[in-house]
């Protein structure tokens, strides 16, 4: 049992388990750094303390600091979020042995799934179907990859074994691209992960990224909650989810086969807690395991519109030993939930990260409309950190309906300050692709644009101030349904009053 919970990250997703905490009448303890005094975690939180200085090594990443903390406060449990220190199983490690529950994985599964070669060999030999490549086979040398591409054939992938992100992943259409690519390869997989490990993968040409939710808990029960929908990216940073597929939408078998081939994924890791296993599934319905998430997901919140289950509430119950609250029969989707990530960048010019103060901001809400943040009116956006603002979920009972819905709410959105990428959501959502469900891991790079909104040469700001100006007068006119002299007075408020007046 734990009666207070130290949560080690920031933003949307530390007020996510904050707001988890609160319901389940346990305490919180945020830790900020100076650039985050006046955030919603530290408001939201029963107490907070100090990091350090903004840059994340100085604060979000100081794990001995953080578990200091947790002593100090009388923290009995860390919840990591996402990001930071979430996938670091030294990290993990360090919070069981200083006492301390570790809301997550145990550090041995989050170890075996870091290393993508290593994960690929453990599902691999646990029946799960992988891409055709180089597996088992402990870390290759340049002699021994110029020998097995033949074998994997071409086009094919090479990956970083430490990889995630594509990072240090090369593309090779030919044997005589190899020597160049595979030394590129190891050099950014060296930069980035201090590990200059590679390995080969056949590639699947057309594929959709697919992931499926796994929870599992101490008493050996490990459930799937439907799978999400995650090929709309750039640059490998996702930007809309959605729950359903509508690939795999009714075809319940394919369904119940990717997810029973999670659930053995994360068994054969002796998987604990939430995770999320990615597939990979190419034109003809065939699938590959391609990573598992050792951590909650940005994009949880769109399978738990749809199942009904609050993910962060059972994190907490698995870590503190209690059985799940539901059984695999009890996991049922119902209706269509799609996530819009909001972000502080331009999309019209390269999706280029925008910071700045928040001056006003107005966000969507009503019926089946969920907005998870970490921003309020007045709020700074820092160049230290990612640049989600938040992010809208709807709920449909159809994936048209949610569409509708998402549409209504993004119209809603009123933000100034920073610039965001609300109006590439607006074009993806008038996008006859995105409509029709036809849409793989290349459609957002390859095939949609963001045309500038005029001729961007002729572009001159006081033109645009005084349209903006026009508009917002407009706007207040038919909100007040102001009267021309002589004209048929159509206003709903006078007609109120007359209706009113009758009544006495
Ligand atoms: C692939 C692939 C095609 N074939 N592997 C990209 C990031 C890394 N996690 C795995 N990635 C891919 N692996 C094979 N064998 C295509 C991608 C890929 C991708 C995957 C998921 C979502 C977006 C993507 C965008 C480009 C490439």
């Amino acid at each position: 049992m734990f009666q207070k919970v130290l949560i080690a990250n920031r933003g949307e997703i530390a007020v996510r388990i904050i707001r988890a905490c609160r319901e389940l009448g346990i305490e919180t303890v945020a830790v900020y750094s100076e650039a985050d005094r006046q955030a919603l975690h530290v408001r939201y939180a029963d107490q907070a303390y100090l990091l350090g200085p903004a840059p994340s090594r100085d604060s979000y990443l100081r794990g001995e600091k953080i578990i200091e903390i947790a002593h100090k406060s009388g923290a009995s449990a860390i919840h990591p979020g996402y990001g930071f220190l979430a996938e670091r199983a030294d990290f993990a490690q360090a919070c069981i042995d200083e006492g301390l529950a570790f809301i997550g994985p145990k550090p041995s599964s989050i170890a075996a799934m870091g290393d993508k070669a290593v994960a690929r060999a453990t599902v691999s030999s646990a029946g799960v179907p992988v891409v055709p490549g180089t597996e088992g086979q402990g870390s290759l040398g340049d002699d021994d990859l110029l020998a097995l591409a033949p074998q994997v054939g071409f086009p094919l992938l090479i990956k970083a074994s430490a990889g995630g992100g594509g990072k240090g992943m090369r593309e090779v259409r030919s044997m005589e691209e190899m020597p160049g690519l595979i030394h590129s390869a190891r050099r950014e997989a060296e930069a980035a992960f201090g590990d200059g490990n590679v390995y080969l993968e056949k590639l699947v040409e057309a594929a959709r990224h697919i992931e499926i939710q796994v929870l599992a808990d101490q008493l050996g029960d490990t459930i799937y909650l439907g799978e999400r929908e995650c090929s709309l990216q750039r640059r490998h940073q996702k930007l809309l989810e959605e729950s359903p597929s509508p690939f795999i939408d009714d075809d319940e078998d394919l369904r119940s086969r990717m997810g029973q081939v999670a659930v053995r994924a994360a068994q054969s890791v002796g998987y604990l807690n939430a995770g999320t296993i990615e597939f990979l599934v190419d034109k003809d319905k065939n699938f590959y395991f391609l990573e598992m998430n050792t951590r909650l997901q940005v994009e949880h919140p769109v399978t738990e519109m749809v199942t009904g289950v609050d993910i962060v509430k059972e994190q907490i119950r698995i870590a503190r030993g209690r059985p799940m609250r539901y059984t695999q029969d009890h996991i049922h989707l119902n209706g269509w939930a799609i996530e819009c990530r909001i972000n502080a960048e331009d999309p019209y010019n390269d999706f280029l990260p925008s910071t700045g103060q928040i001056t006003h901001i107005l966000m969507p809400t009503g019926p089946g409309v969920r907005i998870d943040t970490g921003v309020y009116p007045g709020f700074e956006i820092s160049p230290y950190y990612d640049s989600l603002i938040s992010k809208v979920i709807v709920w449909g009972e159809t994936r048209a309906e949610a569409i509708l819905r998402m549409r209504r709410a993004l119209e809603e959105y009123k933000l100034v300050g920073v610039r965001t990428n609300i109006p590439f959501h607006q074009n993806l959502m008038d996008s006859f692709r995105f409509f029709g469900g036809q849409f793989d891991t290349r459609f957002i790079e390859e095939r949609f644009s963001m045309e500038p909104a005029t001729n961007s040469r002729a572009y001159n700001p006081e033109v645009a101030a005084i349209l903006a100006t026009l508009v917002a007068h407009r706007q207040t006119r038919l909100a007040a349904n102001i009267v021309q002299r002589g004209a048929r007075d159509t206003s709903n408020w006078k007609w109120l009053g007359r209706w009113e007046r009758l009544q006495r």
